[in-house]
């Protein structure tokens, strides 16, 4: 993948001499199989740099890229080349690749979703605050989106820390929080009365054999790696606290999701194509704003499984 350090370059005499050898560890301090991660925003979102993930990467390559997914909650990789094999082969090295239920039979490749905004699609895929899927018992830990035509401007993507919403709330909040769960659906997202594909490029299953899949989840869930603990709610799949009527939750869920987008919390991701976001889907919300106008949009998508949360 990456130029690795010379063996014997330390013992080479002449990166001894005065002035020299710290202008020569500079030189290959860009070159030393290490990745480089650069924030992009004061709490979540990192560039990172020096890697090209087409190649078969090493384990300490992928461990340090886990670790900055961690560290930053979403990152981000430019100028990439992945065809549809190279994309499953990165994401493999993180999980097994999650099959969207509500695209079975809609896509070629039931392991890869093809995300299309045709010019002047009036609804597009993603564009409330959400975590992906959640309504499954174990939602995916990640995603990969990869851009492959992207418009001349607008139609960037939006995340947001939930660690950070967790910590802001007052601890009579969390106090209250800590034994609530929430019911996580897909019926706002798909099926006949979601009513998505009259409106857009991108179909989903709206068949009569649709089922809703509905789980709970905790509303503050401990993250499965860091075991930091973090705000856990979304607007497309959340629709109340269980033991609770929708509207009884409703005005607590609407501050929760109001709350877990603060500015402050975020980052906002401006495409190229060879584009990558990753994201951890347990420790962020994400939103694809709308606003690509007359412009043609076309991303690929691969999830990681992930498991229940606690
Ligand atoms: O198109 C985007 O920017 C994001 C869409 C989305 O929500 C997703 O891929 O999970
Ligand atoms: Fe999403």
């Amino acid at each position: 993948m990456m130029c690795s350090l010379a063996p014997g370059l330390g013992n080479d005499p002449r990166t001894d001499a005065p002035g020299n050898s710290e202008e020569m560890y500079m030189h290959i301090g860009r070159h030393d199989g290490r990745i480089e991660v650069r924030p992009i925003a004061g709490s979540i979102g990192a560039e990172i740099h020096n890697v090209d993930i087409s190649k078969d990467l090493d384990e300490a390559t992928v461990g340090d890229i886990r670790k900055a997914l961690l560290d930053h909650c979403v990152i981000f990789f430019r100028n990439q080349r992945l065809d549809a094999e190279r994309q499953k082969a990165f994401t493999r090295r993180f999980g097994k690749i999650f099959i969207h239920p509500n695209y079975r039979g809609m896509q070629a490749d039931p392991e890869i979703i093809v995300i299309t905004r045709e010019a002047g699609d009036r609804k597009i895929v993603g564009e409330e605050w959400h975590a992906d899927t959640t309504m499954m018992g174990e939602p995916p830990l990640g995603a990969i989106l990869y851009a492959i035509e992207v418009p001349p401007y607008g139609g960037d993507t939006l995340f947001a820390n939930q660690y950070q919403a967790y910590e802001a709330l007052s601890d009579g909040m969390k106090k209250m929080l800590a034994s609530v769960r929430a019911v996580h659906s897909d019926r706002m997202v798909a099926g006949p009365q979601a009513n998505k594909n009259a409106y857009r490029a991108t179909k989903v299953r709206e068949d009569a054999d649709w089922r809703e899949t509905v789980s709970t989840h905790p509303v503050v869930v401990t993250h499965p790696e860091t075991e930091k603990k973090l705000l856990y709610v979304n607007a497309s799949y959340t629709m109340g606290f269980e033991g609770m009527t929708e509207e009884e939750s409703r005005p607590l869920l609407d501050y929760l999701l109001q709350h877990g987008h603060r500015p402050e919390f975020t980052c906002r991701f401006r495409w190229q194509p060879g584009s990558v976001a990753f994201w951890d889907n347990r420790a962020c919300k994400h939103l694809a704003i709308h606003d690509a106008g007359p412009f043609r949009r076309v991303m690929r998508r691969t999830q990681i499984a992930g498991a229940a949360l606690g």
